[in-house]
């Protein structure tokens, strides 16, 4: 196994169903990442050493994941210049619209890039690590062209019922 580039963080468990979804892309494209669940406020002190020893491990990014006043993201940012990439986790009652707002709106000076909410999000967060990465990584880069190419053969072969 090759050491993780990239790691995927979320605040619970329960967030494991949203975030498989990066976890999935990276595993698709050969990227190696880890995974843990680290609580922003259940475990403050977990989340300073994940975040503090996230560059000298070598993590080129860091997708978080959090639901409801999801202060994950922001709080990884705070402690580490390596890249973090924000994915709203739906809540019960407000359907992930805090988890979005709660990422989004970082006050000016620590950057955290947000995604959708939920599975798309969540993908596509795998899919944006992945692209950074193939910056320096030629077949990375091939193979993310092959899947945009994929896509758009996909799209070009829907049909829609005829006209009346
Ligand atoms: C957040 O609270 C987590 O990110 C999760 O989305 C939400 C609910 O957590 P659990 O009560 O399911 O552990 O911290």
């Amino acid at each position: 196994m090759s050491d993780p580039i990239v790691g995927i963080v979320m605040g619970s468990q329960s967030d494991w169903n949203v975030m498989r979804h990066a976890a999935e892309q990276l595993q698709s494209f050969g990227v190696p990442f880890e995974t843990r669940v680290v609580s922003a406020h259940r475990t403050p002190d977990l989340l300073f050493s994940y975040a503090e020893s996230a560059e000298e491990r070598g993590l080129a990014c860091i997708i978080a994941g959090a639901g409801g006043a999801a202060h994950l993201p922001g709080m990884i940012a705070a402690k580490t210049i390596v890249p973090v990439l924000g994915v709203p986790v739906p809540s019960a009652y407000l359907k992930g619209m805090d988890s979005l707002l709660s990422i989004v709106q970082m006050p000016k000076g620590i950057p955290v890039a947000t995604f959708a909410i939920g599975e798309a999000g969540a993908a596509n967060a795998g899919l944006f690590a992945a692209a950074l990465l193939a910056r320096n990584d030629g077949s990375l880069a091939s193979a993310l062209n092959a899947f945009r190419a994929k896509q758009r053969d996909t799209v070009l072969a829907m049909s829609l019922p005829p006209e009346e």
